[in-house]
């Protein structure tokens, strides 16, 4: 800390809040020990290390920008990189299709812990837990775009073992790690065109996921979550796992129902839910992402609506219920800088929202006095925010503002662009 405007900036800052009721100190511990949960395929556009040469399931990573990982050696190197840049507790997400298998040919239906112990030996020396996700898509086992809801009962079985395989792995990592694991199960399973039968289908979802999660398992170790989507590109017309069906399903077996914002109607938010579902689930998951049109996954940026989710979080007091993972993955510009810009914003809002001085709204809103209200709310926008981040990062040994551009130039140049 020794940048000396840095810290005036911070003084005048604390006394700012300090006068509207804000312990900054607080604000700062709380923003910094909530957990995000960074997607490792940010890294590698989701090819996977397990033989998949292309994106299948209705998903597209699109961009051809340089250097992106292809062994998992590179992938850790390039999260490390990226953490180095990133204030505040981390998990990192792993997806199935990122197994080391040591060039052996091993169906997803016998994968073990043992085909993720690189990833484990690197969480553990960085002290952070692991999540996972199996992977129903990109594999010639698929039936068509369908895994879990197959009519074709020895696909169906193989995706179903699977799903088990992925709990098993998920409950080593967390006694392995001593962190819950929390493993997000997203199928594609749809139709492009309008279906005859929408019932079949998700009859066997129902069973296949059931079936699933019928062994019991260490609930300190593992969790699992039940992800819903609205469509997805080539599957316009029917998803099996949509939202009503994977919000009864995880109520009804007390899962973990997961939200991505890009999955639902583009003027719906999925901030204004959590308050909802939580009156009824113990937990939800976030995919943290940004849809500009469609689910097209862009880098998260620190607009309007990540805000409002993390204020719910902050304001509502669920930082113990609201599970916060990311999902983006753009390949069409520098993909560090993706991780560091999307999880830096994540966090940025998490702080804005701990500092907001939301008893003073809260208050008036009691009292009926709305236009307090809209007043206190409005006038929280131009706190000295920034005077605060920028004195956290420096405290948490991370870059501060721009610096951390020159720094992700650099590996580009020095390690990036060997990469075929
Ligand atoms: C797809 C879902 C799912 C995936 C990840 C990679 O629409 O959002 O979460 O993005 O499993
Ligand atoms: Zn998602």
């Amino acid at each position: 800390m020794e940048d000396r405007n840095l810290t005036q900036a911070y003084e005048h800052a604390k006394e700012v809040y300090g006068g509207l009721g804000v312990d900054v100190e607080k604000a700062m511990a709380l923003a910094d020990g909530i957990a995000i949960s960074m997607h490792s395929w940010q890294g590698d556009d989701l090819i996977g290390f397990d033989g998949s040469q292309e994106l299948s399931g209705g998903i597209a990573s699109t961009g051809n920008y340089i250097g992106r990982a292809r062994t998992l050696p590179e992938l850790l190197a390039d999260l490390d990189e990226a953490m180095g840049m990133i204030p505040g507790k981390l998990k990192v997400s792993v997806h199935a299709c990122q197994a080391d298998l040591g060039g052996k040919k091993i169906g997803r239906d016998a994968y073990t812990v043992q085909h993720f112990s690189g990833w484990i030996d690197w969480a553990k020396e960085r002290k952070i837990g692991l999540d996972f996700n199996p992977t129903f898509f990109s594999s010639p086992q698929m039936d068509g775009d369908f895994s879990l809801s197959s009519f074709d009962d020895n696909k169906r079985k193989f995706w179903i073992e699977h799903g088990k395989r992925c709990r098993e792995i998920g409950e080593a990592f967390g006694r392995m790690l001593g962190i819950r694991s929390l493993v997000n199960y997203w199928m594609p399973d749809g139709y492009k065109d309008i279906p005859a039968d929408t019932a079949a289908r998700r009859e066997l979802m129902v069973q296949s996921l059931d079936e699933i999660f019928s062994a019991p398992m260490d609930k300190t170790c593992v969790a699992e979550a039940l992800e819903s989507k609205l469509f997805g590109l080539g599957l316009e017309s029917y998803t099996a796992a949509s939202h009503e069906f994977s919000l009864g399903y995880a109520i009804t077996r007390k899962k973990i129902y997961t939200m991505d914002a890009g999955h639902f109607h583009p003027t719906e938010r999925i901030s204004a839910k959590f308050s909802a579902v939580l009156q009824y689930l113990d937990e939800i998951l976030l995919h943290v992402s940004r849809g500009v049109r469609w689910d097209s996954d862009h880098v998260v940026i620190w607009d309007e609506e990540l805000q409002s989710m993390m204020n719910e979080i902050i304001f509502n007091g669920y930082p113990d219920r609201v599970n916060i993972g990311l999902d983006f993955f753009d390949a069409s510009i520098n993909r560090i800088a993706c991780w560091v810009i999307g999880t830096r914003n994540t966090r940025k809002a998490l702080l804005s929202a701990a500092l907001n001085p939301i008893h003073l709204a809260k208050d008036a809103e009691r009292r009926g006095d709305y236009t307090a209200r809209l007043a206190y709310l409005e006038e929280a926008k131009t706190l000295p925010f920034s005077a605060v981040w920028d004195y956290y990062c420096a405290r948490q040994g991370v870059p501060v503002g721009t610096e951390w551009i020159a720094r992700m130039k650099q590996y580009e140049k020095v390690v990036l662009s060997t990469r075929g």
